[in-house]
């Protein structure tokens, strides 16, 4: 898979990229993220990417050319099957849209700023518009970077255990179980009996019933749902 990232602040966005899981998941070969900054397309002379919104108000606009000229040129280089816009506007990100991203081959994600981007953009070459959840960031940067690593995380060879992904919170619906490592006691609190047993079948249901029971404590919406969403 293919991401490339479109931003005016492309330092806000190395970070999550060359560590950890997603580093290795390049390092594998796994998927190719690309950074490009949007002002190298700006034509003016002082290198402009945002200008006065029309019919006045404070918060300037992202401008069309610059965005254009460098999505014309990445189109021309190959097909993409989703050209995302990160916005506080867009469809709430959930698991089921990752699930969904993880089997495409080329996507752009478009990072806002300022007051977002001139509306004829998003006519013109946005085939999706996703949030990460109500509240304003400064940015569409940090959004995509979670966007994109609830993706990289479940391309198949990804993750090492490759049923991982599949027991994640949320990919039925569910929370997760509590989880513990040794020591069996500490400060007084004992890992539960079961977890130590060695029964496997024991161990499973254990864990069952305490995801449910932890979905209907802190995320009851979710059992609304149905399984699969
Ligand atoms: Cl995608 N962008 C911004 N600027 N703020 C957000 C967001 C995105 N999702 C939630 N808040």
């Amino acid at each position: 898979m293919r991401i490339d990232i479109l931003t005016i602040l492309p330092e806000l966005l190395s970070g999550p990229f060359s560590a950890s899981i997603l580093h290795r998941a390049q390092q594998k070969g796994l998927c190719e993220v690309h950074i490009h900054n949007i002002r190298d397309y700006a034509t003016s002379k002082h290198k402009n990417v945002d200008d006065y919104q029309y019919g006045g108000g404070a918060g300037m606009v992202m401008m069309c050319e610059p965005i254009a000229s460098l999505i014309d040129k990445l189109k021309a280089e190959r097909d993409y099957d989703e050209i995302i816009y990160m916005t506080p506007d867009g469809e709430l990100l959930e698991q089921n849209i990752s699930n969904q991203l993880c089997l495409l081959k080329n996507i752009i994600i478009l990072c806002g700023h300022y007051k977002g981007v001139d509306e004829r953009i998003r006519q013109l070459y946005i085939t999706r518009e996703i949030s990460i959840g109500s509240y304003v960031l400064s940015g569409g940067e940090l959004a995509a970077a979670v966007l994109a690593d609830s993706v990289i995380r479940l391309i198949p060879g990804v993750l090492n255990d490759e049923t991982s992904a599949l027991t994640d919170s949320f990919q039925d619906n569910l929370l997760s179980p509590p989880v513990y490592t040794r020591p069996p006691e500490f400060r007084g609190l004992k890992v539960p009996e079961v977890l130590l047993s060695g029964d496997f079948n024991k161990i499973e249901k254990y864990r069952e019933e305490q995801a449910l029971e932890r979905t209907k404590q802190r995320r009851p919406d979710l059992l609304e749902h149905g399984e699969g969403n």
